[in-house]
């Protein structure tokens, strides 16, 4: 509990036995209400990792995706009670200490959003070890979704996320995309319904335990992103309407 806000930290989990308990300890003790880690279909020991650290354990018989955990994760924490609900991955990519931090501003009501951003202070990202061509990419695609977004922040591509309630039960985030597209979905919706956002400072990683997806995963995942700009715009100037993009 922040301010007598229920925190509930999601952590979207596939085939993730080597880092997953790691990922959880480093949460600081007494820091959040309730650990929900959505199983999404692995083939590995996940989901025995986590019965034996006794935390909430939701497990998808088949693979969805990243974005379909996410879906899981947040419908289940909005059921429990959350107040916020902070994403933490469970390939130890991002810093869980900084759970606290990523849930102040909207446990205090300031923020309805915090995104931790590895691009916020200059040179973090390389000195983390992004390679030189993600640095580029993330640089790049930044500029152009900030241009359209307008939410002011320095990264567009980070997984280290906390969402307030009001934000979660406003954007109908059950019709977003169930890969990882759902972030910049998110965005695009974040946008659109003109929330509160705020960035944290947080550092990068890049070792051989915490994993990202291929170039040529990433070169898709740019193109998709490409495409939410598009709807965005489509739905901005009312030449189309998409269900996702509807905010209550
Ligand atoms: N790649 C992938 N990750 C998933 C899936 N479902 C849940 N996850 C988790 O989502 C997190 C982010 O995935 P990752 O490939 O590391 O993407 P990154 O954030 O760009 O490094 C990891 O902690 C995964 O364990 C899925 O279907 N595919
Ligand atoms: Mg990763």
């Amino acid at each position: 509990m922040i301010n007598d806000k229920k925190i509930i930290v999601v952590i979207p989990a596939y085939n993730t036995e080597k880092t997953l308990e790691k990922s959880i300890k480093a949460i600081p003790e007494g820091s959040v209400d309730e650990i929900i880690v959505v199983d999404d279909g692995s083939r590995d020991k996940t989901s025995e990792i986590a019965k034996r650290l006794g935390v909430h354990l939701v497990v998808h018989e088949k693979n969805k995706g990243y974005g379909g955990a996410q879906k899981t994760g947040y419908r289940e924490a909005l059921n429990m009670g959350a107040d916020v609900a902070v994403m933490v991955h469970s390939d130890f990519q991002y810093d869980p200490s900084l759970v606290p931090e990523m849930v102040k501003k909207i446990a205090l009501g300031e923020a309805d959003v915090c995104f931790g951003s590895r691009m916020h202070n200059k040179g973090d990202a390389r000195k983390g070890g992004m390679p030189l061509w993600r640095f580029v990419a993330n640089r790049a695609l930044t500029i152009l979704e900030d241009s359209f977004f307008r939410l002011g922040l320095t990264e567009y591509h980070t997984g280290y996320r906390a969402y307030g309630r009001n934000l979660l039960t406003r954007i109908p985030f059950e019709k977003n995309s169930n890969n990882y597209v759902f972030d910049t979905e998110m965005f695009a919706e974040i946008s659109l319904g003109k929330f509160r956002v705020y960035e944290i400072p947080i550092p990068t990683r890049y070792t051989e335990e915490s994993k990202s997806p291929s170039f040529y995963k990433s070169l898709e995942y740019g193109m998709m992103t490409l495409g939410v700009l598009a709807k965005f715009t489509f739905q901005k100037l009312g030449i189309k309407k998409y269900e996702n993009f509807d905010i209550k």
